[in-house]
């Protein structure tokens, strides 16, 4: 299985190297044959400068330049267009996520033969390293929310780092969102039209470089769009986008029509570990 890594980058110099550096020696180091895709957004900085340089010397890193329109979303669906693994990961510039912890939703999701592999970092085993206290309590506000409305147990949907086999992806289209709310789009959309997916407790550490992109006033209504998006098509849709055979893990792509509707997630438990 070949393991594809959608890195968005928006003014990452002082790290953005180191990132790419440990990912890529960690996934040789387990033998994943694996495709670092580097997806730069306008950076003013010298973070296209350090990607090509980069691009030079590492066979498995592609860099793509993104034209405007700009943001986070639409560069991870930059992403999302062209990566050629079985399985794509999100996975942040800034040093958040740990390579030990991608190998770690790699292997969860080959053995366990799930669709997706989410992160928590709010689970025994979990650890969160300096998360600055008033968007640890939005985070949690936000989170609390949605389990509720969506009735989930799994509690860390907010968080981009996560892992996706190519049916998942394909079968979430098209994507809506163009910023940061992307992040709540892929694992709504996987969970309410019916992917399987485990829940691996995770490490988040806060960045030591460069400044927070997520502008959370101006992106709160983007996410209360998508998450009522889903929630409406949860509700209303008849199940009309839900995959056609729920047990199968690695079966194609969600076509629309009518098939039969599998078991609401509601009454699924997610794998928990
Ligand atoms: N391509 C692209 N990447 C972006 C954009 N905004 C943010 N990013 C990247 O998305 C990732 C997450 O952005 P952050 O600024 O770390 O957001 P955050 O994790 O909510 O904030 P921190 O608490 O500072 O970590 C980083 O890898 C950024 O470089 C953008 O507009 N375009
Ligand atoms: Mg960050």
């Amino acid at each position: 299985m070949k393991l594809s890594v959608v890195i968005p980058v928006h003014n990452e110099e002082g790290c953005i190297a180191d990132t790419v550096r440990s990912l890529a020696n960690h996934l040789a180091a387990a033998r994943v044959d694996h495709e670092i895709l580097a997806i730069n957004d306008n950076s003013s900085d010298r973070s296209a400068e350090i990607l090509a340089a980069l691009a030079h010397e590492m066979a498995c890193l592609r860099c793509h330049e993104s034209s405007p329109p700009h943001g986070f979303g639409l560069a991870v669906r930059k992403g999302l267009e062209s990566y050629s693994g079985d399985a794509v990961a999100v996975y942040m510039a800034d040093g958040s996520d740990t390579p030990d912890d991608l190998l770690r939703f790699f292997e969860v999701l080959q053995s366990r033969s799930v669709d997706c592999a989410f992160g928590s970092r709010f689970l025994r085993g979990s650890r969160v390293i300096d998360y600055p206290l008033h968007k640890l309590l939005l985070n949690r506000l936000a989170n609390a929310f949605i389990r509720v409305v969506f009735g989930l147990r799994y509690n860390d949907v907010t968080n981009a780092f996560k892992l996706y086999r190519r049916c998942v992806i394909d079968g979430v289209k098209p994507f809506l969102s163009h910023h940061f709310n992307l992040t709540v789009e892929l694992p709504l959309k996987a969970i309410v039209r019916g992917y399987s997916y485990a829940v691996v407790p995770n490490q988040w550490i806060n960045r030591k470089t460069g400044v927070s992109k997520l502008r959370i006033q101006e992106m709160g209504s983007r996410y209360l769009f998508i998450i009522l998006y889903c929630l409406l098509e949860r509700w209303l849709s008849r199940g009309d986008y839900r995959r056609r055979n729920p047990s199968a893990a690695a079966a194609g792509p969600v076509e629309n029509g009518s098939y039969r509707v599998g078991e609401d997630e509601r009454k699924r438990t997610a794998a928990h570990l």
